[in-house]
């Protein structure tokens, strides 16, 4: 299928099938009956969204419906259009049953989450080479790829700047236990093939990392031409310049489906406990052996986890990175329970006299 993805209007010879539809979309479309499409949303502007349909690409918007439930569909969402090629007119009335879902706690957006893509199989952790590569900075990815039910592999690009590419993977896999890390030069192509068991026809995934690691240039190398507009700073230092803005699905030559997403700059953990729990699952099965069952880690006598950080067996930083990111998910658990708001950058305040006294209480 050597075309590529369609743009929005033109017509394209991929079937539903094409784009990931099962059986069990096609039981949950069933109730539909009338002048009604299924679709998958490819692109998402502002107000209107790029949907393809069977053999076309088409614009919507969404019903009044949706958008009083506050339902915006996301890209990768399977999705009920209202079609009247007639009218001129195609309306989103429906969003199918998602399989995963890939979300970000937006931290002053009254906690709400921001999904960043829908229906993902795999979720391609993009790193590169030089300041960007930091385990930390993985984990916390980790933690929200893993909350998605979505597999997640680390890629780290531009292997080329690096002066032995095979140490750069060591330096996550303490960070990643059982997660493929994969080195690659997306401008090389260095590696690139390794990646080709991740890619099976129909199958979802995206592309998440910092600005400027180089997802762009992976999406423009997989489709063999040049499709996403990438940055011309060879150099990139991440000043906040976002070349990639809207998110956007892709059809590899292979039959993959690939969305590649602007660079994320704030990583909230959101609601992701489950994801937490996957990415450091060492430190869960150590705390097994600490005396008390509600250990915290934090200087309890008896404890395991800080026995492994004094024989040298679990980094310090990891179990720090655990612990923070654990206060940032009870946090967050905090907020959804008793009502806080955000009056200006980074500050919370409660709201009403419950959760004023509830957050006295918690000495706040
Ligand atoms: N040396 C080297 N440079 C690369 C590689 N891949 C990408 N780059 C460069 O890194 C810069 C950023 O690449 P992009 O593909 O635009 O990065 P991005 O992740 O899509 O960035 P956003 O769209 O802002 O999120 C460009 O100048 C690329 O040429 C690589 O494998 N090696
Ligand atoms: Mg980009």
């Amino acid at each position: 299928m050597n075309q590529s993805t369609p743009r929005c209007g033109e017509e394209h010879p991929y079937k539903l099938e094409d784009l990931g539809w099962t059986d069990e979309h096609e039981g949950a479309f069933s109730k539909y009956t009338g002048p009604y499409v299924p679709g998958r949303v490819a692109c998402r502007q502002k107000t209107v969204w790029d949907v393809l349909i069977d053999g076309r690409s088409v614009t919507a918007g969404i019903s009044g419906a949706l958008r009083r439930l506050g339902r915006f569909p996301a890209v990768g969402d399977y999705v009920v259009l209202l079609h009247q090629p007639e009218a001129g007119t195609s309306t989103i009335v429906d969003i199918l049953p998602q399989k995963t879902r890939f979300a970000r706690g937006t931290p002053g957006r009254e906690g709400a989450e921001q999904v960043i893509a829908a229906n993902i199989d795999t979720v391609f952790i993009v790193t590169a080479a030089g300041h960007d590569l930091n385990a930390r900075r993985i984990e916390r990815y980790l933690a929200i790829a893993h909350a998605s039910g979505a597999r997640p592999v680390i890629i780290i690009n531009k292997s080329d700047l690096a002066d032995d590419p095979a140490t750069l993977a060591d330096e996550l896999a303490s960070a990643s236990p059982g997660i493929p890390v994969i080195p690659i030069s997306a401008v090389s192509g260095e590696g690139v093939d390794r990646l080709d068991p991740y890619l099976p026809p129909r199958t979802t995934i995206a592309l998440i990392g910092s600005s400027g690691v180089g997802k762009s240039t992976l999406i423009n190398r997989l489709m063999g031409r040049s499709v996403q507009e990438t940055s011309h700073t060879r150099d990139y230092d991440d000043k906040g310049r976002h070349t990639t803005t809207v998110r956007q699905l892709f059809i590899l030559d292979g039959g993959a489906l690939m969305i590649d997403n602007p660079g994320l700059r704030e990583v909230g953990i959101g609601t992701a406990s489950a994801g937490i729990a996957d990415t450091f699952p060492d430190i869960l099965e150590l705390a097994e052996g600490c005396r008390f069952s509600d250990c915290r880690h934090e200087g309890e006598p008896g404890c395991a986890v800080q026995a492994a950080v004094a024989d040298g067996t679990l980094p310090a930083a990891r179990l720090e990175s655990f612990q923070r990111l654990m206060r940032e998910l009870e946090f967050e658990r905090e907020k959804a329970e008793i009502g806080l708001v955000r009056l200006e950058k980074k500050r919370w305040k409660p709201i009403g006299k419950y959760a004023r006294d509830l957050w006295k209480l918690k000495g706040r």
